[in-house]
C-alpha cells in the first residue's frame, strides 16, 4: 500500500535481556519532532480513525498488542503489532484506526511534526478526496 510498510527493527540481545534503538532519519525515515505513548486502552476501543495531511509516523508497540487499519481510497490492510521490534511507517494521506488493544498494551509513536490539530482529516469521505488528489497518478497505476 503506498505510504505504509512494516520493518524489523534490529534487537540487540546480551545482558539477559533485549534493547532496541532508533535513529532519528537513520532507522526512523524521517526526522523525529515528537514522541508520544498510548496505553490504558479500555476493551474494545477503536481509535484513530482519521488520516493526516502532512504527518509521518512509526507506530511500535513496545508491550502487547494491538492492531491497524489502514486504508487507502483502494486497498485496506489490517496489521498486527505485536513485538517491540517490529515498526509500522504510516505516512500522511492513510487513514489508520486502532483497534484490540490487548490488556498492558503500550504503543509508542515517533512522528515527524509538532502536534498540530489542524492537520487531521476526521471525516472519511473529506479524507478520499484528499488523498485521491494526493496520489494521483498512483492509484491509476493499480
Ligand atoms: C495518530 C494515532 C496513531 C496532544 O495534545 N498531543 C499529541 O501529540 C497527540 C497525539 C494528542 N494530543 C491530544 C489530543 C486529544 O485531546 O491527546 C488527545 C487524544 O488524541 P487523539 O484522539 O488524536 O488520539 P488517537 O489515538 O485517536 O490518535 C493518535 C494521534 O493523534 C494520531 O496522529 O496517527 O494516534
Amino acid at each position: 500500500m503506498e505510504n505504509v510498510f512494516l520493518t524489523d527493527l534490529k534487537v540487540h540481545f546480551g545482558k539477559g535481556g533485549k534493547l532496541v534503538a532508533v535513529e532519528s532519519k537513520k532507522t526512523i525515515p524521517f526526522a523525529i519532532k515528537r514522541i508520544y505513548y498510548i496505553y490504558d486502552v479500555e476493551f474494545g476501543r477503536r481509535r484513530g480513525l482519521h488520516s493526516h495531511k502532512k504527518l509521518n509516523q512509526v507506530l511500535i508497540c513496545v508491550n502487547g498488542s494491538l492492531k491497524v487499519c489502514v486504508k487507502s481510497p483502494t486497498e485496506t490492510k489490517d496489521i498486527v503489532l505485536d513485538s517491540p521490534n517490529k515498526g509500522l511507517f504510516i505516512g500522511n494521506a492513510v487513514w489508520r484506526e486502532m483497534y484490540d488493544f490487548s490488556e498492558g498494551a503500550v504503543l509508542l509513536v515517533l512522528a515527524s511534526e509538532f502536534y498540530d490539530p489542524d492537520d487531521y482529516i476526521h471525516s472519511y469521505d473529506q479524507y478520499e478526496k484528499y488523498a485521491i488528489d494526493y496520489f494521483g497518478n498512483n492509484y491509476n497505476r493499480k
